[in-house]
């Protein structure tokens, strides 16, 4: 071969590595013949195999509900070169399973041509496409339009930013006063939950709305200030919109490690560290290098201490279908534990009385799992006392990938329940 050969082959070489460079950088993940599996164990036993299973990395599977007990089937994505391996593991044990997703990239391009299917950009918040999933400077420019078309009522505040340095916005709705009590509500916090922040956008809308109209929610707003943070965890957010559509966590980069993000659900003051939650980077449930290391966790606690007056806390996850207040870190029951299980009871039938949604209720230790450094455990012993995890639908048909026609009436029904909530607050000072 001649060195002219030698010269263009290692050319050739270089440009596959630049290309694959690039793919690598710049395109997003596929899900092609990815199946998600629904596996119900019908004792500890197969629990215990399951366990082992999720422990077991090299699979690459990702768990979107978690071996627990017999109670909660296991809901889990399988890589198409794993599928074989996993249904013969399923099949030696003889562990029940079902197919819930066929091919996750076909749920996936379904979403993705309903996303393109919106024909204009929004001149108003009238104008906003509710019926759809948005980007995170589609979800922006909806908070500027409600911010300039209600200057009365609502108002932008930034919190801090992101570990990537984009502003953590909320929405500030209060009719006046000084120092009133405060309802706290936050979507977005996990990734790919999209369901939250696309709900959320339609309860922003909801309150601009019902403010002067419908007594209950004017009643609670003379008397209270609504904040609301729509993309808790935007750059979380902005990676299932460019790169990876399954993506949980934060950005962050871990040191020592090629893993990327922290779950903001396992960084919080109370319990941090405990069972429930990883030491390792690469785990769904790291909880970072300390305590509050992520600043989207950080701005929240600096926020609500020096808001001081918080009376309700609701963080707004997917999905699951249940209402939970703490503790998640202990079985030891809250103070408060017959107080919150009777809202809760009122705020889901009130839910279910619109669309027969189903919801469980119960303290999260009991009614999921164990998972220590969470949210509302947090809130909680800082004495917010209507601290409770909302898990939107569905129950695991679509999971995280729930159809753009579910957001109106999965916002509708939940908003009845934080209606509950906001309502019970008001009426019983603390
Ligand atoms: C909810 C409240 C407190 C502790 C845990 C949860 C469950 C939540 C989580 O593990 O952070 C589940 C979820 O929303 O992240 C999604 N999921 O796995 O279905
Ligand atoms: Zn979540």
């Amino acid at each position: 071969m001649s060195s002219a050969d030698e010269e263009v082959r290692g050319n050739m070489r270089g440009l596959w590595f630049l290309a694959a460079l690039v793919v690598a950088v710049f395109s997003k993940e596929t899900f092609e013949g990815h199946q998600v599996f629904r596996i119900t164990a019908k004792d500890e036993v197969e629990i215990r195999l399951l366990k082992d299973l999720s422990e077991q990395k090299d699979l690459g599977l990702d768990f979107w509900r978690e071996p627990v007990g017999v109670s909660l089937p296991v809901d889990v994505r399988v890589p198409f070169p794993s599928l074989q391996a996993l249904r013969a593991f399923l099949g030696y044990h003889e562990i029940h399973y079902e197919i819930m997703i066929q091919d996750l990239q076909d749920v996936l391009d379904e979403e993705q041509e309903m996303t393109r299917a919106r024909v204009f950009q929004p001149r108003s918040t009238d104008e906003y496409d509710y019926e759809h999933y948005h980007t995170l400077s589609e979800i922006n420019t909806f908070m500027d339009m409600l911010v300039q078309e209600n200057p009365k009522l609502v108002s932008k505040i930034v919190i801090g930013q992101s570990y990537e340095g984009r502003p953590l916005n909320v929405l500030k709705f209060s009719t006046g006063g000084t120092k009133r009590p405060g309802i706290w509500i936050d979507t977005g916090i996990h990734a790919r939950e999209w369901i939250t922040p696309a709900s959320g956008t339609w309860f922003a809308k909801k309150i601009v709305t019902d403010y002067g109209r419908d007594p209950a929610l004017t009643a609670i707003l003379d008397k209270m200030d609504i904040f609301l943070e729509l993309v808790t965890n935007p750059d979380g957010y902005e990676y299932t919109h460019t790169s990876n559509r399954m993506w949980r966590k934060t950005r962050r980069i871990n040191s020592g490690s090629s893993c990327f993000g922290v779950d903001p659900n396992r960084n919080w003051g109370t319990g941090y560290g405990g069972a429930g939650s990883s030491s390792n980077p690469c785990s769904e449930t790291y909880r970072g290098p300390s305590v509050y290391s992520e600043s989207e966790v950080k701005s929240i606690v600096d926020f609500t201490k020096s808001h001081g007056n918080l009376k309700a806390f609701l963080t707004i996850h997917s999905y699951s279908q249940m209402l939970l207040y703490p503790y998640g870190d202990t079985s030891t029951p809250c103070v408060d534990e017959a107080e919150l299980d009777e809202l809760a009871l009122k705020a889901t039938s009130n839910l279910e009385s619109l669309y027969g949604t189903k919801y469980t209720y119960g303290s999260t230790f009991d009614t999921i799992y164990q998972a220590s450094g969470v949210t509302t455990d947090w809130a909680y012993d800082q004495g917010v006392k209507y601290s409770y995890t909302f898990e939107l639908r569905d129950n695991g048909r679509y999971g995280f990938v729930l159809p753009a026609d579910q957001i109106i009436p999965t916002a509708q029904e939940t908003w009845l329940a934080l209606m509950a909530i906001m309502e019970h607050a008001m009426n019983n000072p603390y």
